[in-house]
């Protein structure tokens, strides 16, 4: 999606960087990581998730899909973590955090994508029925809220079930599965590479790195990917992860 234009004209007078964001949300720690990387200065915008901060006419009108991150640069409202991180490092180059090579940078993409596909099947559906079960249940004034603002068709569905009965065991399996297939690919990868692409620290490993931090803390074995758990523990100590997640959820 990466840039639209929002029906809420109140941010477009915004100077600077602003970040409508969560401390406990995976997709924006890939943001505040990014920011971090760039040394970048920005305004914090937060939202408290299961208090539903975020679910308010105002904020549907700077992200129609009510979910977080949103970026808002000089008035310029960029939506979707992938599109983000990527907008940050087009506009401020230094450090680059991309490869050169088209096939290194297909790669990068490839990864990004593949995160933000499987976000709801895979990732929300094992962190909500491992850790989330209940603390994200919307009121039945909530739930109106909601239904009136949605428009997204996967997220209705995906709030309506975690409201109503629940994710079941199985749901948690299928998405179990889809994970094991991508940590199975990174595995291999990162068992004889430093970096999830090429030589260089890049999106890739700024996307997925929020993904092993709140997975862990929902109870996801990365025991089986040994390679995928040692490239996590050397990221962790970069300064960008510790001021892009740690100070905002020091533990998930
Ligand atoms: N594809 C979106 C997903 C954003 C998303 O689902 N964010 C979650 C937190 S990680 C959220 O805002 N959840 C609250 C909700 O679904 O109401 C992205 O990558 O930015």
């Amino acid at each position: 999606m990466g840039i639209i234009t929002p029906t809420n004209k109140a941010v477009l007078d915004y100077k600077g960087l602003h970040l409508f964001h969560a401390s406990l949300s995976n997709c924006a720690m890939r943001v505040r990581i990014t920011l971090e990387e760039k040394k970048l200065p920005w305004v914090s915008h937060h939202f408290d998730l299961p208090k539903k901060e975020h679910i308010t006419p105002e904020y549907f009108g700077i992200n129609p899909n009510g979910v977080v991150p949103t970026l808002v640069h000089d008035g310029v409202v960029i939506i979707e973590s992938d599109d983000i991180i990527d907008y940050i490092d087009e506009t401020f180059s230094e450090p680059s955090l991309k490869p050169t090579s088209t096939k290194e940078l297909d790669k990068m993409y490839w990864w990004m994508k593949s995160a933000v596909d499987i976000h709801v099947k895979g990732i929300k559906t094992f962190i909500y029925f491992h850790k989330m079960q209940g603390k994200m249940k919307q009121s039945d004034e909530q739930k109106a809220a909601y239904e009136k603002l949605q428009k997204n068709k996967e997220l209705l569905s995906f709030h309506k079930k975690s409201s109503g009965e629940g994710f079941s065991a199985v749901d948690a399996k299928v998405a179990e599965t889809i994970l094991d297939g991508f940590f199975a690919k990174a595995d291999a990868i990162l068992e004889n590479n430093q970096w999830m692409i090429g030589n260089q620290f890049s999106l890739a490993d700024i996307t997925w790195l929020p993904l092993h931090f709140t997975l862990s803390g929902a109870g996801y074995d990365f025991s089986k990917f040994p390679a995928v758990d040692a490239w996590a523990k050397r990221l962790q100590q970069r300064e960008s992860f510790k001021k892009g997640v740690l100070e905002w959820c020091p533990s998930f």
